[in-house]
């Protein structure tokens, strides 16, 4: 399976990867001003929704690997809190740093936008991985996975676990987050359409903040006292709704399952609060994301549809519609396999 042999390289690579992050840790970003029509500006600064997420640990130290066999310059920059215009400075600054791209996980499609379009207009490439902004403002968007994919394999997933029928809610990241608003959109559609027997109570947010996401949990089962499931399409909150769950009398009662990294779900799955749940592999789509990013500051692409380009280990890559380039499929992962995983 394509995910499996992704992830074995990624777990041999893990060592190379704190190697790679302890030789850039302290890099800055290119400050020749070269942005500008400068192709061989390779500073590239990755600006994830929040600091202190595993996930974007994780994506972007797959970032750092790639740059670092390319021969750029990594550095990250990010907000403490994943709120629609949190990172609008910190493009304004990489722009005049003159960096040569910026991969950046958008908390909110338009917020980031005018930043975003200064950017551009300042010679900076915008390559958007994970949640994509509004395509007019990013050259590339570098897609996890389909998105009717991410919906259904989670909907599959709490269906099996409550029996094809009950009352379900979504515990979700923040409101405006791009890519778990398309998610839930079409969570809802497959619900109607595949489980009639099913109900959605509720959607809530925990805005990608650990003790917000298990408070709300904690409110969930408050509200709904015959709650038979949670889907949590974020790394942050299926850890915190699982923390919750697992010390609660609601444990194996109350199903959880969505996206999450097997690293902040392995005692989950051990003592029974989860069966199953799925992700992709985020260092792979930090990797991507890089490749993307050189290809586009060299000129090799420039985010038309059938542009291709090299992506290291992973091989090579075609842009589709609307620029957006897709890693793989989502994996999903359980007692069985977990133990195989290391991110
Ligand atoms: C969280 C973030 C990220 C999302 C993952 C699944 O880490 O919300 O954007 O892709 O979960």
């Amino acid at each position: 399976m394509m995910f499996g042999r992704q992830a074995r390289v990624a777990t041999v690579s893990a060592a190379v990867v704190s190697l790679v992050l302890a030789a850039t840790a302290c890099t800055s970003v290119d400050d020749d001003g070269g942005g500008s029509g400068d192709g061989d500006n390779l500073a590239i600064t990755f600006l994830p929704k929040n600091l202190g997420n595993p996930y974007f640990d994780t994506s972007n130290a797959g970032g750092a690997e790639a740059i670092a066999e390319f021969g750029g310059e990594y550095a990250e920059v990010g907000p403490a809190e994943a709120t629609p215009d949190s990172q609008v400075s910190f493009i304004n600054t990489l722009a005049q740093q003159g960096v040569g791209a910026i991969a950046v996980s958008a908390n909110d499609p338009e917020a980031i936008c005018d930043a975003l379009n200064e950017a551009r207009d300042a010679g900076v490439g915008i390559v958007t991985f994970d949640s994509d902004t509004n395509p007019e403002c990013r050259d590339l968007f570098i897609n996890q996975a389909d998105a009717e994919g991410i919906a259904r394999v989670q909907v599959d997933l709490i269906a099996e676990q409550i029996g094809g029928a009950g009352e379900i809610a979504i515990l979700s990241a923040s409101a405006n987050a791009t890519n778990q608003n398309a998610w839930i959109a079409l969570m809802e559609d497959y619900l109607a359409a595949e489980y009639p027997d099913i109900t959605l109570v509720d959607t809530v947010y925990g805005d990608d903040d650990d003790q917000t996401s298990f408070d709300r949990t904690a409110g969930l089962l408050q509200t709904y006292p015959d709650l038979d499931g949670i889907i949590s399409p974020t790394t942050v909150g299926i850890s915190a709704a699982a923390r919750y769950l697992s010390t609660s009398s609601a444990q194996g009662q109350v199903a959880l399952t969505g996206l999450g990294t097997p690293n902040q779900m392995r005692d989950f799955v051990d003592d029974g609060t989860v069966t199953a749940f799925a992700l992709w592999n985020p260092a792979d789509l930090g990797y991507l994301a890089a490749y993307a990013a050189k290809a586009l500051i060299e000129g090799e692409i420039t985010g038309a549809a059938g542009d291709e380009f090299d992506a290291g280990r992973l091989g090579s890559y075609e842009v589709g519609p609307d620029g957006t380039v897709l890693l793989g499929d989502p994996f999903v992962f359980d007692a069985d396999n977990i133990g195989d995983f290391d991110f």
